[in-house]
């Protein structure tokens, strides 16, 4: 989403309606395979990626996500799992607190398995007992360290070992994250609102200079009260903090000064100045 708003007051007054929107949380919805073994939730201010595998196979079973292939070994195997990544969009972020699923084995399937996140990059989760075929479902929890004010991509991978047969499968159910979609999250710098900072930012800043700072969405400028060298300070320190970050070394060269900036403005305010009173 890029919004061109260079000189607008009226577009940028539009935005600073829009960034100071109310706030509000829904909660992070689970993936319950009613249909098929590729449906996912649909929300607003949340893309969920479907179950994939990686170095496993498809495994028929109706409304579950089921896969063969595991290993026979005793240990995990990292280049093996099923994966989900739950991606937050622009303007919204996540607070994740665990993660609960269930799972079943056949009867020659991985007799361990476990679930890790990357938020630490797949060092740590939970590790458990699959249940036999002849039992239910049975439901795992991962309390995991929460996550908060996510505005990357988390993943969460499932892995399973210990297969008494190279047939074995091991199905999910039921995957259900437990935490928030945040909205209206605001960042250091982002003055227009648009989940990124860079030049468009930079031009919402001089456009204003001098004028209150409630232009700007809440919490994105230095709370001084006026658009003034301390919310350049803001924006320059966050340039490139985004969804899509543009930080290039050369747009890093040229990012602008505030010195030359303040003598436009000044100068700007000399003309309309004179002209108003001429
Ligand atoms: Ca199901
Ligand atoms: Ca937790
Ligand atoms: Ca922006
Ligand atoms: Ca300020």
């Amino acid at each position: 989403m890029k919004r061109n708003l260079a000189t607008s007051a009226t577009a940028i007054a539009a935005l600073v309606l829009v960034g100071t929107a109310v706030s509000h949380a829904t909660p992070i919805l689970p993936y319950e395979f009613t249909s098929t073994h590729t449906e996912v939730p649909t929300q607003t201010g949340l893309t969920y990626s479907a179950l994939t595998r990686t170095n496993l196979s498809f495994s028929t079973s109706p409304g579950t996500f089921n896969s063969g292939g595991w290993n026979l070994a005793s240990e995990v195997d990292t280049t093996e799992y099923v994966e989900f990544t739950l991606t937050p969009e622009t303007g919204y972020e996540l607070n994740l607190t665990q993660i609960s699923f269930d799972s079943q084995r056949s009867n020659t399937g991985p007799v361990f398995g476990e679930v890790r996140y990357s938020v630490d990059g797949y060092a740590s989760g939970l590790t458990y007992t699959t249940t036999p075929l002849t039992e239910a479902l049975g439901n795992n929890i991962w309390d995991f360290p929460d996550v908060y004010n996510a505005t990357t991509p988390v993943t969460f991978r499932f892995y399973g070992y210990g297969a008494t047969g190279s047939l074995g499968t091991l199905k999910f159910d039921n995957v259900a994250v437990t935490g928030e979609v945040l909205e209206g999250a605001q960042i250091a710098g982002d003055f227009n609102g648009d989940g990124k900072v860079n030049l468009a930012d930079y031009t919402v800043w001089r456009d204003n200079l001098g004028g209150p700072e409630s232009v700007f969405p809440d919490g994105t400028g230095d709370s001084s009260g006026l658009v003034d060298t301390g919310d350049y300070n803001t924006w320059k320190t966050s340039f490139g903090t985004g969804s899509e970050a543009m930080l290039s070394t050369t747009q890093a060269a040229n990012v602008p000064e505030p010195a030359t900036v303040v003598l436009l403005a000044t100068f700007g305010l000399l003309v309309a100045a004179r002209y108003r009173f001429r």
